[in-house]
């Protein structure tokens, strides 16, 4: 048996000098070094006691080190859980409680904090089950995997098998883990190969995150698939955006991406000259923003819609037309389908309904949560995505809402019912309504509004919050009223309070 995903990602370039990653200090890395690097981790990783599915938590800075930490884990047979880096130690807390990794990876910052929670495990043969990263690529892993042998024989693994667990918040304000196989990441990584057209010429401008989906798998997969390179920025800064440009071949970001490029007088058509395809997701990308960035550079943004649970699912199409304000067809392979509200018919094209996806990307469930794997598929094995939508005739997709309260601030998820927990146990606080609205940076900011007898003010409500709650999930603003709008059923009216709000950041 083979290892599903490595053979087919990592094992057609073993060895080749071929260059995978510039690095920010000017260096490079081949595909062959790389892969030596995914060896020594994975044999350090099996050394201090990783078995087939076992879980590696990793809550680390961004670097080339974290990559081949990831695939390192799935080499060597477990399974990889990254942790955005925002998330305060109570929210990692959560999530090594609930998916018990054998391993967990941090920043040397924070190990003096998460070591207690690691500490129950460290019985494991091996010893020491807590290992440090640092934005430079090093720390105890680092340092361990330097003397280990560079070959490794992959752990065999099948195509049904874990490869992964991410975090998503849910509308209950507990998290749950979206389990993903080897084919799911494998299927997708392949499909989006070939639709986009990458290849080996190409040079992606990479300045996501690598702790989501759309930065760890889309960017990441698809360039390795195509044997591509990459140019791996710690972040998106502006300066440093604009100088790489001039040398990629393409880009992937979140909209707010687009939106600080276009507030850049350099941004125009010289600039983005050698790049053929500039990619948009993880929230909508307004249809102004889009036309405004075509008049600037002469290029249409292909929009395409995912979610963590399910990779992509649909994309507006590489020749053809990119339509502003949908996110194109399903994705050779994929279902995608809208029905009625109520769960029942297949929605007329151009009504707006529920969408649903079935296909090799979808993952089989959440971590220990059947009964809530149960809840979000029909039947007929259909995801219900909580995003609402509707397909036109010609199979185009247009998001237009969601049935789920979530908000999404700068392409990250932020679940109201998560805050309104923390901040309804605050003194002072009677009940709590978060809320999103147009945000001119994040597309979507977060607004608190509170009743009580004292309630805290905006200052106040940061501290309180700060060691709970990651600074993209506090509320950027704060207000109080008397009672918070009912309709008849009891139920919080949300739509009055975003309608009441909505120019709660207009002056930034
Ligand atoms: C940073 N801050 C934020 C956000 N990011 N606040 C709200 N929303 C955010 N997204 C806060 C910081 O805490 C800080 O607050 C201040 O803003 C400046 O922080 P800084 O680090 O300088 O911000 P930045 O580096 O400019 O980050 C903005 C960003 C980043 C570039 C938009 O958030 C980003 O890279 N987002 C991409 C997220 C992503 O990859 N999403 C994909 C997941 P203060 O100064 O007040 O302390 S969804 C997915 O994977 C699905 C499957 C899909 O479809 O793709
Ligand atoms: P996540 O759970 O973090 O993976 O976020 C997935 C959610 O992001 C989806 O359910 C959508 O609500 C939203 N999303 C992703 N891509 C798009 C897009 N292109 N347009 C609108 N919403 C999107």
């Amino acid at each position: 048996m083979s290892n599903h995903l490595i053979d087919r990602l990592l094992a057609p370039r073993a060895g080749s000098a071929r260059p995978l990653l510039d690095l920010p200090d000017g260096g490079a890395l081949s595909y062959g070094e790389f892969g030596a690097r995914v060896n020594q981790v994975a044999r350090l990783l099996t050394d201090r006691g990783l078995g087939p599915g076992d879980r590696v938590a990793a809550q680390v800075p961004k670097s080339w080190q974290t990559l081949a930490l990831y695939l390192g884990t799935i080499k060597a047979g477990g399974v990889f859980l990254p942790l955005n880096t925002a998330y305060t130690a109570r929210e990692v807390g959560y999530f090594v409680r609930d998916a018990e990794p054998r391993i967990l990876v941090c920043d040397p910052g924070d190990a003096g904090e998460l070591e207690p929670l690691m500490a129950s495990r460290d019985a494991d043969p091996g010893g020491g089950s807590l290992l440090t990263l640092d934005a430079a690529g090093r720390g105890s892993l680092a340092d361990g995997a330097d003397t280990r042998d560079t070959e490794f024989d992959a752990v065999p693994r099948s195509p049904g098998d874990l490869a992964a667990i991410l975090y998503t918040s849910g509308t209950t304000g507990r998290a749950k883990g979206a389990m993903l196989t080897h084919d799911n990441l494998w299927s997708n990584a392949e499909a989006l190969t070939d639709c986009w057209r990458f290849t080996v010429d190409d040079v992606l401008l990479h300045a996501l995150p690598v702790f989501h989906t759309h930065g760890l798998f889309v960017a990441t997969n698809v360039l390795m698939v195509a044997g591509g390179r990459m140019i791996f920025l710690p972040g998106f800064r502006i300066d440093e955006i604009i100088h790489c440009l001039s040398r990629a071949t393409s880009m992937m970001g979140v909209p707010t991406f687009y939106t600080r490029l276009l507030q850049d007088p350099r941004l125009d058509h010289g600039l983005v000259r050698h790049v053929r395809l500039f990619v948009s997701g993880s929230a909508p990308l307004l249809a102004e923003t889009h036309d405004a960035f075509w008049e600037r550079t002469g290029h249409r943004i292909l929009e395409r819609y995912g979610m963590t649970e399910t990779g992509m699912n649909t994309s507006n199409p590489y020749e053809g037309e990119r339509r502003a304000g949908t996110v194109g067809p399903a994705l050779p392979g994929v279902n995608v389908r809208v029905v009625d509200e109520q769960g029942g018919e297949t929605a007329p094209a151009g009504e707006i309904g529920r969408v649903e996806v079935r296909g090799p990307n979808v993952f089989p469930g959440y971590w220990r949560m059947p009964e809530k794997t149960r809840e979000e598929f029909t039947a007929d094995g259909f995801f219900i995505t909580g995003d609402l939508g509707m397909l036109g005739e010609d199979g185009y997709l247009t998001i237009v809402g969601r049935s789920k309260d979530l908000i999404i601030s700068g392409g990250y998820n932020v679940y109201p019912k998560e805050i309104e927990l923390v901040l309804d146990a605050l003194p002072g606080v009677g009940e709590s309504a978060i809320i999103g609205v147009p945000h001119p940076d994040f597309g979507e900011g977060v607004v608190a509004v509170l009743t009580g007898d004292a309630p805290p003010d905006e200052e106040r409500v940061r501290e309180l919050v700060s060691g709970q709650l990651a600074r993209f999930k506090q509320p950027r603003r704060v207000f109080h009223v008397d009672a918070l709008p009912r309709n008849s059923m009891g139920k919080v009216q949300k739509n009055l309070l975003r309608e009441q709000y909505a120019d709660a950041f207009s002056a930034e």
